[in-house]
């Protein structure tokens, strides 16, 4: 088999976003689209050739006919072995911990995450660098700018490989490995939390529902609670992973997995409902009777997190993203250890975590995840808590309340204006932006504005600047509304509000949400004139 080179011309659409290059599967099928890409991606790397790439996806549609592409693209360009999880599946986790597992050089991992899938769904591309993270920005954006000039791609001239079948086999001079895609993960997860305990507990009654959404965790969930830990089988409901999610929308929030909130409310409610997303990275948490936020999950993992085998020595540091509550650094502050606030995405924890500053960080939007590896982690986020919970012998509600008696509560809510029109998206931020300077001391709905400003971070391990991450008004009583637009949409824009209001008295922590926010919601409508630039009187999903 021979590397031959083709003659290609630019797409001048191919900018990664918050997490890879996000794009509707018509898009990825244009000739020469998903090749472009990929050959910019070694023309944007050194050192690669002769070295091993981990390569898997969420199993979306595309999945497996953008995997024999990268192979023989990859052959040509030089790689000396590509590891490929069984089927092409490997959940965004279990393919970090494969790169960090091999010490591989980086990897390729095919998700569109929690957005929809099928032909006419989405699909993307994130390239993962050696620490098993999501790449750089200076990475990301050296690959852009090869996309803008490319001319040409290599590839070689072979049969497809089956990548159902286990075991080694090759592409031109490359060798590609097939692997079990659930092993290595598991393995991984068994270091972190006491399997024994979680055992005792499931045989002790406790009762569990987690939905994988149709999505990639159903092999992961069944291995790890099912059979490993003794979950009644059936726990894991629609485990099987397939290319169009069965048309629903893998996203494990309030509004895609209501059905879940529903069982939890209800008088059929296991102890504990929990549920990922597309690729495995998400993870929903809800007790019986008892939701709780992202931002919170975060708070209280870190709260409790010696109680877990993998955390007994306590932690370095907190991160999370500039708008995700403030939960968190009322722990790190207890903790006496540091708290980093960071742009929205995975790829602002990589260097913290790797230079041993944080051991635990999170998203406002489900993501929470550790330095066991370098991408948020839904079912580590599960596990823990099913550790937690076994430990402590209370109710998932029984801990989130004496969490908040002890740190306060920070109410919390994100308002996405979804598929809006980008340019109006664009104004109102452009707007908002210019107004941020004349608003700090003026009162709004009677509060007082203690900053506004454009969030921008300074890594501190790297020293790289990032602008531009989201306007943020802070009130004087520590009430926040942040603006952003989003980064992984496919349609439009998608203006994300994200609304917090920070509650120390005991008496007053259980209000609805929707309540104690009434008059910030409002306020989020008019600072910004919501309606005025995108025509939206209200958002389409409330988390
Ligand atoms: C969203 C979330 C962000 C997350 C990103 C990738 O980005 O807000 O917190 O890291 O998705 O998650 P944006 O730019 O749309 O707000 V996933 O599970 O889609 O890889
Ligand atoms: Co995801």
């Amino acid at each position: 088999s021979q590397a031959t080179t083709i003659a290609t011309t630019p797409f001048a659409d191919q900018r990664p976003g918050t997490s890879g290059l996000r794009k509707k599967v018509e898009v990825f099928q244009q000739r020469h689209y998903l090749e472009n890409f990929i050959q910019s991606i070694f023309d944007s790397l050194e050192g690669y050739q002769g070295a091993t790439l981990v390569v898997g996806g969420d199993g979306r549609y595309y999945n497996r006919e953008a995997i024999q592409k990268i192979l023989k693209i990859a052959a040509a360009n030089g790689v000396g072995r590509i590891v490929i999880g069984q089927s092409g599946i490997l959940s965004t986790p279990a393919a970090s911990a494969l790169i960090r597992g091999l010490t591989a050089f980086g990897g390729i991992v095919l998700s569109a995450s929690h957005n929809p899938g099928g032909p006419h769904g989405d699909f993307g591309v994130k390239y993962d660098v050696a620490n098993g993270g999501p790449a750089p920005e200076k990475v990301t954006d050296a690959i852009y700018a090869r996309t803008r000039e490319i001319t040409s791609f290599r590839i070689v001239e072979a049969p497809d490989v089956d990548i159902d079948r286990l075991g080694e086999t090759r592409v031109g001079d490359m060798r590609v490995d097939v692997v079990d895609s659930v092993g290595n993960y598991k393995a991984l997860m068994q270091t972190l939390f006491d399997f024994d305990r979680i055992r005792d507990a499931f045989r002790s009654g406790f009762t569990f529902t987690f939905d994988a959404m149709s999505a990639v965790t159903g092999p992961y969930a069944r291995a790890l609670f099912e059979e490993e830990l003794g979950a009644r089988p059936g726990s894991v409901i629609n485990a099987t992973p397939l290319p169009d999610f069965g048309g629903h929308h893998p996203d494990p929030n309030l509004v895609h997995a209501r059905h879940l909130y529903d069982l939890a409310m209800s008088d059929a409610a296991p102890d504990l409902c929990a549920a990922s997303d597309g690729d495995g990275d998400r993870n929903l948490i809800i007790g019986r009777g008892r939701f709780v936020t992202p931002s919170d999950s975060l708070a209280i993992l870190a709260a409790n997190a010696t109680i877990a085998p993998g955390y007994r020595k306590g932690i370095a540091g907190l991160a999370r993203s500039m708008p995700t509550s403030g939960a968190a650094d009322r722990v790190a502050e207890r903790l006496g250890v540091p708290l980093y606030e960071t742009p929205t995405g995975w790829k602002y924890f990589g260097n913290l975590l790797d230079a041993g500053l944080v051991t635990i960080c999170g998203e406002e939007s489900a993501g929470a995840g550790s330095d066991h590896l370098r991408e948020k982690d839904g079912l580590w986020a599960v596990l823990f808590w099913l550790d937690i919970l076994a430990a402590r012998k209370e109710s998932v509600d029984a801990i989130v309340r004496q969490h908040w008696t002890t740190y306060g509560r920070n109410y919390y809510s994100r308002h996405d204006y979804e598929e809006v029109a980008s340019d109006g998206a664009h104004a109102l931020i452009d707007a908002l932006r210019q107004r941020l300077p004349t608003l700090k001391g003026q009162y709004l709905g009677g509060l007082e504005v203690a900053t506004a400003d454009d969030f921008a971070y300074h890594d501190p391990v790297d020293g790289s600047d990032s602008q531009h991450q989201g306007l943020r008004v802070i009130f004087a009583d520590g009430s926040r509304i942040v603006y952003r637009l989003s980064g992984t949409g496919t349609a439009g824009a998608t203006l994300r509000v994200y609304i917090e209001r920070y509650e120390p008295d005991p008496a007053r922590q259980h209000m609805a949400t929707e309540a104690a926010l009434a008059n910030l919601v409002s306020l989020s409508r008019e600072i910004a004139a919501i309606e005025r630039y995108t025509q939206r009187a209200a958002p389409s999903v409330i988390t």
